[in-house]
């Protein structure tokens, strides 16, 4: 890796200076006191990039020349929040920049916030997308982020009157200076029509989709830079254009009709990122971007490979494709597709490539999350693509009858568990199963709950393919760039090694014990504190005291990831409170932040819950402030980074079982926050990485839960009639003291915890069964609070044994047992 010192003098801070200057002039003929604060971050981003691009430039040579091999990380979603401070951060120019901004009176942190989120994500799976972009890029490994550029993004939560309120997320208003449009790649997507079968002069079947509608997918590349190694990777995002220009003059009439259809798809396709999180709606429109990006990228892999390489048959020596979720699945049929109708291959020769080309990665459990295609859907949109479906389906079967000859008994039960075409349906997670040569968990727990429930089927017969592969974050953004005052005491102790090995952050560990450490980590814990009271005074207009105690619980709204218990709890402290007022009690601000996916009702609902708490509570001047309640609006990557550095309890509260792995749970340990949380997902690693002593657990572990329901579930009745603190607080759900206008409001909540006529299984997950060993567990935290000494050494415990937690290291497992990528390191240069 190159050394500090080299990078430093590729930054030229006069040149910077000019550069600005001129790019304010020549892009708003304005001088710089003329121009807004929006300019200026375009001016600023300008100058970034043409730092960037000679690096850029410099990586794909090297790439030309060694032709390492590479992986295309697939995926619908790349969460990549804002680039700028990144990209300075990982040039090693983050200071440098500060100082030139300084020098024209400008503060950075007002220019950062100038630029919007690229939100191109709902939550830990686009999150997780952009960390290891970060990290292939800065462990020097070839490799393309495929999406596709939705022209809004997640949506903007505001919140009014307490509900939330979707707004369009106009992220490119303003232009972006950080991408690069590349007409030159430019490829045609076909969909719908018919395939005709020919026969070529050898007598061999072609076959040709006819009377298709196309549209031109056009990829802006977006630069990925490694911190301080001068690589730099590309994230390709696909655009959509009309495949040619809407001709008014047509007087045919069917060439009119098609063409207003054509301009129309082009203009829906990209359009919008779907709002859900773990819950497939099955839109028309969903398959459409599925396939448009799918089909570009795959298009644009092999063309690339075929402009330095003869023979197609070697592909998977020089390309792997991950798929991010079955999301991306089509890519095998469509790799499949363009082997055999493009490149002649013959069926088994395809097949060998595409399951030596495609591996995939399962994010969940969640059964509602299962892609699964109505046939009649599929085939319309992709007659080619459903073709040859059916064909790995045909072939996939046979595999089961002679794994399962139908003297076993088992071969019907096994097709039907396990077809890949069954019950008029596509399912996706098989197709990528039985065509990929790597199935992964995301976290140990995961992995095990595929293989042996969820996936046990396909375990059973292809367990070679099974392999774990727990999560990890990216420390430059999440401390680097989100946690300065932590970053440099962290790097005044022990060097700065951590930032590209991150298990070198464990030699903090004796500051634990060191009271004047000690001390210090909890002055800028309450600093961070102070930043984030500062916003949400700005943003919120609630005043939150540094000195309580910060719970925090910020992820997307989900029933299994359990906010309603969080809250509920809050209900029954505020309770205690009232109802014993001169009980000692340690001030605590519960802090909230969540997207519901917009059709999502008691998503929603919650969020209504957690502000209408928040109203009563905050504005009860009897309690003395000894709770404060406040649900931040519009969580995103921006913001998050400034929650988790002021954080104290990270609430990681899902039914144990439901949550595959959590990131989120990684950021808070990375910035002392002392995990609450269920024996799930990667919960289970954290704990065993920092001791059980240094972290709160409660609740029903996963083989309890999925114990109970395996028998329909337990009765909330025996809680509800038997414990009279959790009665009071569900009749305030329906007696109007949250919401006197209108009492019947949070009855749906109710219900879904207690009423087995209004849902199918009451508590669902387990918010009522786990209620009395999470508020324990509440209870354990406000002692551990109370022992400052005890609880400082517990959270810098916490940074110190978050070193497993890298994306680095996620990443390097990938390319050791799944990718097998080669290692390019740049030459130095000289210019
Ligand atoms: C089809 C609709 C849909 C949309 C998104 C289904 C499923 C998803 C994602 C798989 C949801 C998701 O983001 N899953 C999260 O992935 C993270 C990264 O691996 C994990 O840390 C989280 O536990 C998991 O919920």
């Amino acid at each position: 890796m190159a050394k500090k010192s080299e990078i430093a003098l590729q930054f030229d801070k006069e040149l910077f200076i000019r550069s600005v200057k001129y790019n304010v002039k020549t892009l708003y003929r304005k001088s710089m006191d003329e121009a807004t604060g929006q300019e200026i971050f375009q001016a600023a981003g300008y100058a970034i990039k043409d730092v960037i691009i000679d690096n850029w430039m410099a990586t794909q040579k090297e790439y030309e020349k060694k032709d390492p091999k590479m992986v295309y990380y697939m995926s619908m979603e790349f969460l990549m929040g804002r680039a700028m401070g990144n990209n300075l951060i990982n040039l090693q120019a983050y200071k440098a920049v500060a100082e030139c901004l300084e020098e024209l009176g400008l503060d950075i942190n007002v220019i950062e916030d100038q630029e919007p989120d690229a939100a191109l994500g709902n939550g830990g799976l686009g999150r997780l997308a952009a960390c290891f972009l970060d990290s292939l890029a800065t462990l020097g490994y070839g490799a393309y982020g495929c999406g596709i550029r939705y022209r809004y993004g997640m949506f903007k939560q505001e919140i009014r009157d307490g509900y939330q309120v979707e707004v369009p997320d106009n992220w490119l208003e303003h232009g972006n200076p950080f991408e690069l449009r590349r007409p030159e790649y430019t490829k045609e997507i076909k969909f719908g029509g018919y395939v005709n079968v020919y026969q070529d002069e050898n007598g061999k079947n072609v076959f040709k989709q006819e009377n298709y509608q196309s549209v031109m997918a056009v990829p802006f590349d977006v630069p990925i830079v490694g911190y301080g190694n001068g690589i730099v990777n590309t994230l390709r995002i696909w655009d959509a254009e009309p495949v040619q220009c809407f001709q008014l003059d047509s007087f045919d009439k069917g060439d009119y009709q098609k063409a207003v259809e054509q301009e129309n798809l082009a203009r829906n396709i990209v359009e919008v990122l779907y709002p859900n999180d773990n819950h497939y709606a099955g839109k028309e429109l969903r398959l459409k971007q599925q396939y448009f990006f799918i089909s570009a990228s795959v298009q644009e892999a092999v063309a690339k490979y075929m402009r330095s390489h003869d023979d197609i048959r070697k592909f998977a020596d020089k390309v792997t494709f991950q798929l991010n979720d079955t999301h991306p699945t089509v890519a095998v049929a469509e790799l499949m597709r363009i082997l055999m109708d493009d490149y002649c291959l013959e069926w088994d020769e395809a097949w060998e490539v595409t399951t030596k080309t495609c591996a995939y990665t399962n994010h969940t459990i969640m059964s509602e999350a299962l892609e699964k295609w109505p046939i009649e859907l599929f085939s319309r949109l992709l007659p080619r693509v459903y073709q040859i479906v059916e064909e790995i389906n045909r072939r996939f079967i046979l595999d089961i009858e002679k794994k399962y000859p139908y003297e076993t008994g088992l071969t019907q039960e096994k097709i039907r568990k396990m077809a890949i075409v069954y019950d008029g349906q596509v399912k996706m997670a098989h197709l990528a199963i039985v065509a990929g040569y790597s199935v992964n968990g995301v976290a140990r727990l995961h992995t095990e709950i595929l293989k042996n429930q969820e996936l046990h089927d396909f375990y059973e017969m292809f367990p070679e393919k099974f392999n774990n592969k727990t999560n990890g974050i990216t420390q430059r953004r999440f401390l680097l760039h989100a946690n300065p005052l932590l970053a440099d005491w962290v790097t005044e102790r022990i060097g700065d090694g951590w930032i590209t090995d991150l298990k070198k952050i464990n030699k903090i560990k004796s500051a634990a014990n060191d009271p004047k450490a000690r001390e210090q980590f909890m002055a800028i814990k309450f600093q961070n504190k102070v930043r984030l009271a500062k916003y949400i005074k700005e943003h919120n207009g609630v005043d939150i005291d540094p000195n309580s105690i910060y719970d925090v619980q910020v992820k997307r709204l989900h029933e299994y990831k359990r906010q309603l218990l969080n809250i509920l709890h809050v209900m029954y402290l505020y309770n205690q409170i009232k109802e014993h007022p001169e009980m000692e009690f340690y001030p605590r601000t519960f802090i909230f932040g969540a997207k519901a996916a917009a059709g999502y009702r008691n998503a929603k609902l919650t969020i209504k819950l957690i502000n209408s708490v928040a109203d009563v509570i905050n504005n009860d001047e009897t309690i003395d402030g000894k709770i404060k309640v406040v649900f931040i609006e519009n969580y995103r990557v921006s913001n998050a980074e400034i929650i988790f550095a002021a954080s104290d309890v990270s609430e990681q509260i899902s039914t144990a079982s439901k949550e595959a792995s959590g990131t989120g749970n990684m950021k808070f340990m990375l910035n002392g926050a002392i995990t609450l949380g269920t024996m799930d997902g990667a919960n289970v690693e954290i704990v065993e990485e920092v001791g059980a002593d240094n972290a709160v657990i409660f609740g029903l572990s996963s083989d309890e839960v999925i114990n109970f329901e395996k028998f329909g579930g337990y009765n909330p009745m025996d809680i509800f009639n038997c414990d009279e603190d959790i009665r009071k607080v569900l009749m305030q759900l329906v007696n109007g003291f949250y919401s006197p206008d209108d009492p019947e409001r949070f009855r749906t909540l109710y219900n879904s915890l207690l009423n087995t006529e209004s849902t199918d299984v009451a508590d669902r997950y387990f918010i009522l069964k786990d209620f009395r060993s999470y508020a324990e567990a509440q209870k354990k935290i406000e002692e551990f609070y109370r022992d400052s000494d005890r609880w400082a050494q517990a959270a810098i415990l916490n940074v110190a044994c978050s070193g497993k937690f890298t994306s680095d290291r996620t990443i390097q497992e990938y390319v050791d047992e799944i990718w097998h990528l080669d290692k390019v390191k740049l030459p130095k240069r000289t210019s």
